[in-house]
């Protein structure tokens, strides 16, 4: 899978993608990251990518065509499954969508700033606008470094048994039950009983169990 990001702070996803999993997944060549600097699509003098609002009010908006012209140029290279558009007043990002997305094979996410683009490059361009939660960034950066690495650790190969995306919290709408490891006795805290019993029918029961009960006291509204 290819993942193509537009940015006017490319610098801001520098880091995320050079570690752990998602390094992994780029050495095994299953995820591709690339980001381009939306400055270097403007024709306006000195880099310029934004304007004052028609209309008035605080705040710039990205015009549109330093966008278009980044966004054309890409999809002479490239036929994108999906144009994202991450923003505050998207969809709110879900594992389900996670779990959709990682089947794609391209997708490009334009990152916003400022007051946001130009409404135009939405109507014309973006198939999909995705939100991580409610409150507002400073920019789409961050937000889409966490959609890649949400969508990244799930392309088929990414994970190894160890790593399993299956037993993750959310992925059968149930928050994920509580784990540990050696010590069996910690500080005189023990681990419960249970999971040293051996029979993985009970352990398996058990932890669903406490998925539930998890859910219910922390995302109830998980379970309706
Ligand atoms: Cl995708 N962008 C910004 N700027 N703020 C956000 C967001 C995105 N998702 C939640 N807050």
């Amino acid at each position: 899978m290819k993942i193509d990001i537009i940015s006017v702070v490319p610098e801001l996803l520098d880091g995320p993608f050079s570690h752990s999993i998602l390094k992994r997944a780029k050495e095994k060549g299953l995820l591709e990251v690339n980001v381009y600097n939306l400055r270097k699509f403007t024709e306006y003098k000195h880099g310029q990518i934004d304007d004052y609002q028609f209309g008035g009010g605080a705040g710039m908006v990205m015009m549109p065509e330093p966008l278009a012209n980044a966004i054309e140029t890409l999809q002479k290279d490239t036929t994108y499954d999906e144009v994202i558009y991450m923003t505050p007043d998207g969809e709110r990002f879900k594992q389900q969508t996670a779990n959709l997305l990682s089947l794609k094979n391209n997708i490009l996410i334009i990152c916003g700033h400022y007051k946001g683009i130009d409404d135009r490059i939405r109507q014309h361009f973006v198939t999909r606008e995705i939100s991580i939660g409610d409150y507002v960034l400073s920019g789409g950066e961050l937000a889409a470094a966490v959609v890649t690495d949400a969508i990244g650790r799930l392309i088929p190969g990414v994970l190894n048994d160890e790593t399993s995306a299956l037993t993750d919290s959310f992925q059968d709408d149930l928050l994920a039950p509580p784990v540990y490891t050696r010590p069996a006795d910690f500080r005189d805290w023990k681990v419960p009983e249970i999971l040293l019993c051996g029979d993985p029918k009970k352990i398996g029961e058990w932890r669903h169990e406490q998925s539930l009960l998890r859910t219910k006291e922390r995302r109830p509204d998980l379970l309706s």
